[in-house]
C-alpha cells in the first residue's frame, strides 16, 4: 500500500513539474484528487484493508494527499506569478511617447477685437451694457428719432416679428433703455448682435455685430467726442494713427460725422489696402439729438452727450487683413488659429 501511495505521489509530482499551464495543473488535480482520481480510488479501497491497519493507512493517504495539494498550490502560485509578470512586461507603457492632444478651439477674431475695444473704453470709465436682441419698434426706431416713414423701417431691411416687435438693427435701443432709467451721468458701451435683411456677400451678413458707445453728462461737447475717439483710434490701431471727421447724417445725432483713421498699413500715403486713399472709414458718431434725450426723459438744456457706433466685423476684417466676411462665420479652426 505504501508503495502504491509513493508511486501515485511520484507520478503526481512529476506531472505537476511538467505542467506548463493552469489548465494542465487542474487536470492533474482532477486525475489524482478528483472524485474518480487515483488517490480517491485508494481511499475507496479502504474496505479491503484489515480494520486494525485502517488508521495507519488512512493517515498515509491523507499525508500523500496533503503533499500533492501543497505541490499543486505552490506550482499554481508560481505559474500565476509568471503569467502576471509576462503580462506586465508585454504592456509596458513608454511614458516618453508624446501624448494625444485634445482638439481645442481658438478665440474668434470678433471676440478678440470686442474685448480689446471694451478694454480701451473701460479704461476711460465706461460701463459695458448688453440688451435684448428682440426689441420693440419704439426702442429700435421711434426713441431714436427715426420716423415711421424712414426707409430703414422697410420690411426689406428689417426683420419684423410682428408690427411692433423686431430683431434690433443696431444696439442703440440698449442705450435708450439706459437713458430712460435716468441715472446720470452715463458712460456706456453696448456691444452685441444686430440684424438686417441683407444678402450675404464679402462685406454683408443678415446677422452681424456692433459696438456702440454713449456719454451723457453736463457740458459734453463735440471736442469730447473728438478727443475720446482719437484716443480710442490710437489705442486700437497704434500711436501714430490720425483721425479725420467728415460730416454725415444720422437721425439720432446732430451734428453727425463719420470718422476715418489714417491707413495703418501705409501710414496715410496711400496703398492697395486703403485703395490709395490713405484713410479708412471706421465708425459713425455725433452729438445725441436733443429730441432723443428729451424722449428718454433727459433735459437737453441741462445735459448733452455724444454717441458712436461701429461694425465689429468690419474692424476685425481691417485689423486682421481678412478680405471676406464669410470667413468669420465658418468657424474653421484652421482659419481662427491665425489670430
Ligand atoms: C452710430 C452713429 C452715430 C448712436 C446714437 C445713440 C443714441 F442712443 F444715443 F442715440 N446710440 N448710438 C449712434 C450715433 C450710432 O452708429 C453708426
Amino acid at each position: 500500500m505504501k508503495e502504491k501511495l509513493n508511486q501515485i505521489k511520484a507520478e503526481a509530482l512529476k506531472q505537476i513539474n511538467e505542467s506548463t499551464t493552469l489548465d494542465a495543473l487542474n487536470d492533474v488535480r482532477v486525475n489524482v484528487l478528483g472524485k474518480k482520481g487515483e488517490l480517491t480510488a485508494v481511499l475507496k479501497s479502504m474496505k479491503d484493508v484489515a480494520p486494525e491497519d485502517r488508521p495507519k493507512v488512512g493517515q498515509m493517504v491523507n499525508e500523500t494527499r496533503a503533499e500533492i495539494e501543497a505541490a499543486l498550490e505552490s506550482a499554481k502560485t508560481q505559474m500565476e506569478k509568471e503569467i502576471r509578470e509576462a503580462a506586465l512586461k508585454a504592456e509596458v507603457i513608454d511614458v516618453t511617447l508624446p501624448s494625444k492632444k485634445n482638439m481645442v478651439g481658438h478665440r474668434h477674431p470678433n471676440f478678440i477685437v470686442k474685448e480689446e475695444v471694451e478694454r480701451i473704453f473701460i479704461g476711460m470709465g465706461y460701463e459695458v451694457v448688453e440688451g435684448p436682441e428682440i426689441e420693440k419698434d419704439y426702442y429700435n426706431f421711434e426713441a431714436l428719432n427715426i420716423p415711421a416713414d424712414h426707409p430703414a423701417k422697410d420690411e426689406q431691411d428689417t426683420f419684423y416679428i410682428n408690427g411692433d416687435i423686431l430683431l434690433r438693427t443696431q444696439t442703440s435701443p440698449c442705450q435708450v433703455r439706459v437713458m430712460e432709467k435716468g441715472n446720470l451721468p452715463i458712460r456706456m458701451l453696448s456691444p452685441g448682435r444686430v440684424f438686417r435683411a441683407d444678402e450675404v456677400d464679402a462685406t454683408h451678413s443678415p446677422s452681424f455685430h456692433q459696438i456702440e458707445g454713449m456719454v451723457v453728462d453736463k457740458n459734453i461737447t463735440f471736442a469730447d467726442l473728438k478727443g475720446t475717439l482719437q484716443e480710442f483710434a490710437k489705442e486700437l490701431f497704434g500711436e501714430g494713427t490720425k483721425v479725420k471727421f467728415r460730416p454725415h447724417h444720422f437721425p439720432f445725432t446732430e451734428p453727425s460725422a463719420e470718422m476715418d483713421v489714417s491707413c495703418f498699413k501705409c501710414g496715410g500715403s496711400g496703398c492697395r489696402f486703403c485703395k490709395g486713399e490713405g484713410w479708412i472709414e471706421i465708425l459713425g458718431c455725433g452729438m445725441v439729438h436733443p429730441d432723443v434725450l428729451r424722449m428718454s426723459g433727459i433735459n437737453p438744456d441741462e445735459y448733452t452727450g455724444f454717441a458712436f457706433g461701429m461694425g465689429l466685423e468690419r474692424i476685425s476684417l481691417l485689423k486682421y487683413e481678412i478680405d471676406d466676411m464669410r470667413l468669420l462665420y465658418e468657424n474653421d479652426v484652421r482659419f481662427l488659429k491665425q489670430f
